[in-house]
């Protein structure tokens, strides 16, 4: 080939390319999803299968050679997804120490995407956004920039007791936060951080119709980042649950209204709002009602011994309504700036009353009716049955059994449990679905146990209440479970997932550090039996707790409603730069950088600057097609950002390292995406 005809056939490539990018760029996404379903079939009427002879040879050889047995065939039946085809239900699962919160497709348990909410992460562009950036601005404690979290209980937003799909919270149990995300886009808007205590556990959990988000404490400490010795535990340390009052108008926690109930120094565990009939409650376990101090160092009963030494821990049970009219009668003070009311405060007013609980235990569970609250002891067999009328009862002729340490009063416990249930070794969650059955895992057995609810659910199954009934091994030391909308007031039953601690030997190894395995059940299509059905990988941090909510609930929405939206307050930005409007504007050193991207072209492309100017630098995508995403990134001044279509974003930086600087689209968009860049030109002080 000569040179001219080579270079003759590279411009008739590139009139190719330009010609595609344009027809791409001019494809609505409509037409798009059109084509898409008309190439998968998607929508096509479901047909009886029928197998041909050779397609069932077929299927029993690739059977045979993959040594699948049936139930392996039916299993993959039942979680493949075509391509194309979505799923029905959404998993959103803590990231565990990822900081992150993870979106699985279920019954595919296909990953569909990250969410970052306490850890920076350059693809979403958080946290990358220069050196005013709000995102790293919210992740300061104290001044410092605390850039991760361990998630561990997500809270989807809830109306009369169901998920809503609009909002989802999370809580950061190292650092004692709260994380808030939109679920129109996906994406964290609020990080708010407890002034009481340095980590937390019981959060995020919601009232029923999102009034508040609960986020109950852990490790006692002096409340307000206080100091005492370790001698004056019982005189100084404090527990805690806070109140969040949620702001669903401004997709906000509203923290001026937020308020605390400062609690004994037991170790406060997990968390559960009451609903329908103990709507108005919520319950908090703990665990250290020894007050132990450990101090092995010493010769002192360690912490695992001296907090389990007795018999009976106590439940919390908190009339919230009372608590939010003492808090807005003005009965709460002030620590670190943060309204607490005081446990003389929720004695006096009846706020606060304790049940005793059996050693140790993990979960609280309300059943979906509001009727009863599933405890669950690490180290007792049974799980703990609380009957929400039988607590009404106790508390309004003042069963006591006694008061604790600071004059709370203590419930009887025969006047207020229900039943025990026996299950087997460390049970420790429990969700429900929509046949009146109830599942926990049982940590040490490393199973699932489906057990029979009672009162209003006797009719719905032919078993007797109260009684264990089906267990299902698991791979291995299950800690949370999650069935289809399992923990709200009207469960689907369906999939459950088990979120096993240890995988060991389920996937090829992956060096010493192995992934988590959440393990997919099926509880609805079988009958008696529950079996897995999918083992998914979970190789970024250590989840613990996940909700599953039905997909169609969810009002994502596509692209960005305008051209120059601005996510963070989720409206039309006044400075979004408009097309026609690019270029540079200079005043004395603060550079203003007017920035549109849309397919294959930043403009400008080149950009000037100075050594030493204050840059602000705007960016539009004027993109309108649904994943039409561009990226933006300047390497060695730590700047990504993710450019969805219509969104509008800003960044601040000093030019203070002269150069020149090529700056580029990082998400492949389109056939020109490589050519999608300019050079941002530093010039050195001097410099004519
Ligand atoms: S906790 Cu981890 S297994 Cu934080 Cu809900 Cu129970
Ligand atoms: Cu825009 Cu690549």
């Amino acid at each position: 080939m000569t040179a001219s005809t080579l270079a003759s056939r590279s411009r008739h490539v590139l009139a190719l390319m330009i010609a595609a990018g344009s027809v791409l760029a001019c494809i609505t996404p409509d037409a798009l999803a059109q084509e898409g379903r008309r190439r998968r079939g998607g929508d096509q009427e479901a047909k009886p299968v029928q197998l041909s002879p050779e397609q069932t040879d077929q299927l029993t050889k690739i059977a045979t050679d993959r040594k699948l047995n049936v139930d392996d065939l039916l299993s993959a039946a039942k979680t493949y997804m075509p391509s194309g085809r979505h799923d029905d239900y959404v998993l959103f699962s803590s990231g565990g120490q990822s900081g992150q919160v993870f979106a699985i497709g279920v019954p595919s348990m296909r990953l569909l995407r990250s969410i970052s909410v306490f850890t920076p992460e350059s693809w979403q562009g958080y946290g990358f956004a220069g050196e005013a950036d709000r995102v790293i601005d919210s992740l300061k404690i104290n001044g410092k920039v605390v850039a991760w979290g361990d998630t561990h209980h997500p809270a989807l937003s809830e109306t009369k007791g169901d998920y809503d799909g609009q909002f989802l919270f999370i809580g950061d149990k190292a650092n004692s936060r709260i994380g808030v995300i939109d679920l129109r886009d996906w994406e964290t808007k609020q990080v708010v951080k407890n002034p009481l205590t340095v980590s937390d556990h019981g959060g995020a959990f919601v009232t029923p119709n999102t009034e508040y988000v609960i986020e109950g404490g852990q490790y006692a400490t002096v409340l307000g980042y206080g100091y005492a010795p370790i001698e004056e535990y019982k005189k100084s340390y404090r527990g805690m649950v806070t109140l969040w009052k949620f702001d669903r108008a401004k997709g906000r926690i509203d923290v001026a209204n937020s308020f605390a109930l400062e609690l004994p120094p037991y170790w406060q565990d997990l968390a559960d709002a009451g609903k329908n009939a103990s709507d108005g409650f919520f319950f908090l376990n703990s665990f250290n009602a020894e007050m132990a101090t450990g101090g092995i160092e010493k010769g002192n009963p360690p912490f695992e011994a001296g907090a389990s030494k007795r018999d009976m821990d106590y439940l919390h049970i908190v009339d919230w309504r009372k608590a939010e009219a003492a808090f807005k009668a003005g009965k709460a003070k002030m620590i670190n700036g943060f309204a607490v009311l005081s446990m003389e405060t929720t004695a006096a007013e009846g706020i606060l009353h304790l049940a005793p609980e059996p050693k140790s235990p993990h979960g609280v569970d309300v059943t979906p009716n509001g009727q009863f609250m599933v405890v669950a002891g690490k180290l007792d067999p049974h799980v703990t049955v609380y009957s929400i009328d039988r607590i009404k009862a106790a508390i309004a002729s003042k069963k006591y059994s006694g008061t604790d340490d600071y004059g709370l009063p203590i419930l009887d416990f025969d006047a207020v449990k229900e039943a025990q249930v026996e299950l087997g070794l460390g049970p420790l969650h429990t969700q429900f679905d929509d046949k009146g059955y109830a599942y926990t895992s049982l940590f040490l057995d490393s199973a699932v146990a489906r057990w029979t609810l009672g009162g209003e659910y006797d009719s719905l199954n032919p078993e007797p209440a109260w009684k264990l009934v089906h267990k299902t091994p698991v791979q291995y030391n299950i800690g949370h479970l999650c069935a289809a909308e399992g923990d709200s007031a009207s469960p689907d039953g369906k999939y459950l997932i088990s979120m096993s601690k240890w995988s060991v030997d389920r996937f090829l190894t992956t060096g010493p550090l192995l992934p988590q395995n959440f393990q997919l059940l099926d509880i609805g299509s079988t009958g008696t039996t529950m079996p897995v059905i999918y083992d998914m990988p979970i190789g970024v941090g250590e989840p613990h707790y996940c909700q599953m909510i039905k997909a169609d609930k969810l009002q994502s929405w596509k692209v960005y409603p305008e051209v120059g939206w601005n996510p963070h307050t989720q409206s039309l930005d006044p400075n979004a730069p408009k097309k026609g409007q690019e270029g540079v504007v200079r005043d004395g050193s603060n550079v203003i950088i007017n920035m549109t991207a849309i397919r294959s072209h930043f403009s400008p492309e080149h950009v000037e600057v100075n050594e030493g100017d204050h840059v602000t630098w705007r960016i539009v995508a004027a993109e309108t097609a649904q994943d039409a995403t561009h990226g933006f990134c300047i390497g060695g001044y730590n700047i990504n950002l993710s450019l969805e279509p219509g969104e509008y974003t800003e960044f601040t930086f000093t030019a203070d390292k002269p150069g020149t600087y090529p700056f580029y689209c990082t998400e492949f968009c389109s056939a020109l995406h490589l050519e999608m860049m300019g050079y941002l030109h530093i010039k050195p002080k001097g410099t004519k």
